[in-house]
């Protein structure tokens, strides 16, 4: 043994050490009942090893693939590493949706959807996972970025933690992300600015938090949600060249300003939803430019001042939510003459006047 292996093991054998130790004492203290089994140990030592491994080359390379097992063509069996190595990265799963993820079938797997490939018509390729409501707790290894054709990708309501593998640059083909509910963590997950093919960004109802990037306002996306993280930044002046016809940023920490630039979102914005975050500023005139918008809801923030007249040029707008802010002064008269508003909610906190509905 060369002493760099050596010295691997080592690693690796504390790491899993370590780990084995956090689960042990975590599951006394939980009153769990007791120690893990023979079989768990192993398990975990030999994740541990793989992760190690891993980290030092790109990863999929040493998931082992059963040499008599055939496949149709070697995206294929691509998949195949990437769904077994996510699948022994998968700690819990109370509705058995991952046990027929055995054997080269992969187009059978719960779960998983093939259809031809793009570049290809007679390769049968991923292109969609969908494990939605699935409860199932784990993490994302870096393999899943063997999925290079997958255009869908739905995990809403599960428990996966960790991050979001850096290999899901290779998901050139990715137009729906869904991690929503579930318990990711650390910073935005850069990895999706890098996606060309993006359209539907859903990361609410996590960990993440730190700032969110700006260049997120510049990419082509249709709808993105962010809301319920940790995340704390100002709302940057290129906001308005978002191009997206939903955006939710609600129960964050953002601070600043609501940009005069969202005025440039008028052909496309259709739902803005901002509330309780920390926006402290006036309500810019250009709201009124929101010509397409039917929801929009700043409220619970610190916005000040007067709430425009030009709000009158939100001919759309069906729910206009302005409440628990630090708007002063009337209310113009322009809103009452807007022709599809069915829930207007304004309240002058100072005065403690209840909310006014149209
Ligand atoms: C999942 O499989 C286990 C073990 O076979 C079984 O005890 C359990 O009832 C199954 N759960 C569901 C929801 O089918
Ligand atoms: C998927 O299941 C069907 C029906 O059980 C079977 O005919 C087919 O060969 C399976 N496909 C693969 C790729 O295993
Ligand atoms: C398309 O897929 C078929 C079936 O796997 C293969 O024989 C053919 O070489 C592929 N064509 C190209 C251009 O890769
Ligand atoms: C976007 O909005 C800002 C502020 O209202 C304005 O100065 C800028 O010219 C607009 N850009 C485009 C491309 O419309
Ligand atoms: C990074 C790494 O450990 N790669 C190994 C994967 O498995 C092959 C075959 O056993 C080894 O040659 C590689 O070194």
């Amino acid at each position: 043994m060369s002493s760099k292996k050596n010295s691997t093991f080592i690693c690796c054998f504390l790491l899993a050490f370590s780990i084995t130790f956090i689960f042990c004492y975590s599951s006394a203290i939980n009153g769990g009942d007791g120690w893990l089994t023979d079989g768990e140990v192993s398990y975990i030592l030999q994740r541990q090893l793989l992760h190690y491994r891993d980290e030092l080359a790109g990863r999929g390379e040493n998931v082992s693939v059963d040499p008599t097992l055939g496949f149709e063509n070697p995206r294929l069996r691509n998949a195949y590493i990437a769904l077994q190595a996510w699948k022994q990265a998968i700690i819990s799963d109370p509705q058995n949706l991952t046990v027929d993820w055995t054997g080269s079938g992969v187009c059978n797997y719960t779960g998983v959807f093939c259809a031809p490939a793009p570049d290809n018509r007679s390769e049968l390729t991923v292109a969609g996972i969908d494990l939605n409501h699935g409860d199932i707790a784990g993490y994302l290894p870096e393999e899943l970025g063997l999925l290079t054709d997958l255009a869908l990708f739905h995990l809403n309501s599960n428990r996966f933690c960790g991050t979001v593998p850096k290999k899901f640059r290779n998901l050139k083909l990715l137009f729906e992300l869904d991690l929503s509910n579930n318990r990711f963590a650390g910073i935005f997950p850069h990895v999706v600015l890098k996606l060309p093919k993006l359209k539907f960004l859903d990361i609410r109802f996590n960990e993440f938090e730190g700032g969110v990037p700006k260049e997120l306002f510049d990419k082509d996306l249709d709808a993105v949600f962010i809301n319920h993280n940790r995340f704390m930044f100002e709302i940057p002046d290129n906001f308005g060249n978002s191009p997206v016809s939903v955006i939710v940023l609600g129960h964050n920490k953002f601070d600043g300003c609501l940009p005069a630039s969202i005025g440039n979102m008028s052909n496309t914005l259709n739902e803005i939803i901002m509330m309780n975050n920390g926006l402290r500023s006036c309500v810019p005139e250009e709201i009124g430019l929101l010509k397409e918008v039917t929801v929009f809801d700043v409220s619970f923030n610190e916005l000040m001042g007067q709430l425009p007249e030009s709000v009158s040029g939100m001919v759309n707008v069906e729910q206009l939510n302005v409440a628990h802010n630090f708007l002063s002064g009337r209310i113009p008269e322009s809103v009452c003459r807007l022709p599809k508003l069915v829930n207007f909610t304004f309240e002058e906190l100072f005065a403690g006047k209840a909310g006014a509905k149209v």
